[in-house]
């Protein structure tokens, strides 16, 4: 309930204060300006990232299906991660995932959790370094997830595998980070995984990756034009108003 001890009910009567006077003018000025603020200090709540991992770097096989990874912010330092092999097919299963992250976080500061999926599979062995882990010949990672390769302890298709990854000051844009060069031809990477069991005889495997998009960034770039536009508008009536 708002009342007159509200932080936004004081902010705008001191913007009132500050600029209105006798000029109603200067209230469109003081209702954008207090519109903005009230916008900037509400959190956004991002869409979970979803990659869908199609693009076969190698040169290798590229799987049939489909591997998914989606990071969700859950709140408290901790991001949801999801390894979603339910789109890959046949005997297709996940060998290894490889995540970046932002490099003013410690990777190897960060407690990652099987929190148990509503698939069966071993839980991997996980690595945590910065640069640490190298994907095929193209770019080194900060975390790999090493699943088992073996029958039912796989990730196999049709499966998927839930974890926790908490932090000080992590989120799931933490992830939105470019593996470090590698010496190889292809990247850099915001994730990669090897995909295992390919093709008729299941003996084949492929790198996959996304194909680099980022639509956090972007939506952020329009949330910033939008504010901009804000400003630029009230600014004009403001002068239209006043005639200065
Ligand atoms: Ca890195
Ligand atoms: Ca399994």
């Amino acid at each position: 309930m708002i009342n007159q001890f509200h932080p936004f009910v004081k902010l705008f009567s001191w913007l009132c204060n500050l600029s209105c006077g006798k000029n109603p003018g200067r209230i469109v000025v003081a209702l954008a300006t207090l519109s903005a603020v009230v916008l900037v200090a509400t959190p956004v709540r991002a869409d979970p990232i979803v990659w869908q991992l199609t693009h076969e770097f190698s040169g290798a096989t590229p799987p049939e299906g489909i591997l998914k990874v989606i990071l969700k912010d859950n709140g408290s330092n901790t991001v949801e991660l999801t390894v979603d092999a339910t789109l890959l097919v046949g005997s297709e299963f996940v060998g290894a995932l490889y995540l970046n992250v932002d490099p003013s976080l410690d990777p190897t500061g960060l407690t990652i959790t099987d929190t148990g999926g509503p698939s069966s599979y071993a839980s991997p062995s996980i690595g945590q370094g910065v640069d640490a882990f190298k994907a095929d010949g193209d770019g080194f990672f900060d975390i790999l997830m090493d699943f088992d390769n073996n029958n039912s302890d796989a990730l196999s298709a049709g499966e998927s595998a839930l974890f926790t990854i908490q932090g000080a000051g992590l989120s799931q844009s933490s992830f939105l980070y470019l593996s470090a060069n590698g010496g190889g031809e292809h990247g850099p990477f915001l994730v990669a995984a090897h995909v295992q069991g390919i093709g008729d005889d299941g003996d084949d495997s492929g790198w996959v990756t996304t194909n680099g998009e980022v639509p956090e960034a972007s939506t952020m770039v329009l949330f910033g034009s939008g504010m901009l536009g804000l400003f630029g508008f009230a600014k004009r009536r403001f002068r239209s108003l006043t005639g200065r």
